[in-house]
């Protein structure tokens, strides 16, 4: 039976998991905190409402719900500032090759992302057409670590989710795949994703050789 990879998108595809950190950063700054690279794994990969939620846990501050409402929205202009100007050129690395061998070995390819702002971070980089299914935040109910993001994935491609591998580079997201009975391929190391069965610095080190897809 044919199989899939899905790939998460900040911190897989392009270095996106950097500017939200930015833009998490400087409003954590206003409530007083700052935000250190350890929080921020535990921010990777989920929404952006249950990161504020998290960061105000963190500062031990409450807001209104308006104001709630008004600094998601600053973070993500803060957020779209930065990413204003990304182009084709800023992938990770390895990110061309890796398309390259997908597209070559005809693999059914989907993208996994809990962003709102995922179809327009594929098309500024020019890899939106690369994709056979395309599941982002606003296609789901439930986020990462939930695994629905991954299960539609798979159900619009039409693989079976144990024949899917997904690439995370966040802990909520390899536990998404793994809820999900797929195998999950961590992008970063094994103290930060545990559960993947293995961990690469980037697309470009996965051995296609290696698994049957
Ligand atoms: P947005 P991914 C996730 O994308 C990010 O890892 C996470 O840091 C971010 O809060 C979330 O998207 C929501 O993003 O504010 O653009 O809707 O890694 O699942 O591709
Ligand atoms: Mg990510």
């Amino acid at each position: 039976m044919k199989s899939a990879i899905i790939l998460d998108l900040d911190g897989v595809i392009c270095d996106t998991a950097h500017f939200h950190f930015l833009a998490w950063h400087r409003l954590a700054a206003e409530y007083g905190y700052e935000l250190t690279h350890a929080d921020n794994e535990q921010l990777k990969g989920v929404s952006r409402a249950d990161s504020l939620t998290f960061i105000l846990g963190l500062a031990n501050k409450t807001l209104s719900p308006e104001q709630f409402q008004e600094d998601l929205h600053r973070k993500n202009e803060w957020y779209l500032e930065l990413v204003k100007d990304m182009g084709p050129l800023e992938v990770l690395p390895g990110v061309p090759s890796f398309f390259a061998e997908v597209a070559a070995r005809k693999i059914p390819l989907a993208l996994g992302s809990a962003s709102k702002n995922a179809n327009m971070v594929l098309t500024r980089v020019g890899l939106i057409h690369a994709f056979n299914a395309i599941v982002d935040a606003s296609q789901v109910t439930h986020g990462k670590p939930h695994p629905e993001t991954f299960l539609k994935a798979a159900d619009l491609l039409g693989i079976a989710p144990e024949k899917c591998l997904v690439f995370e580079d966040s802990a909520a997201g390899v536990q998404a795949a793994i809820a999900g009975g797929m195998n999950a391929i961590g992008i970063g190391t094994p103290e930060d994703l545990p559960g993947a069965i293995v961990h690469l610095r980037n697309l470009g080190e996965f051995d296609f050789s290696k698994y049957p897809l």
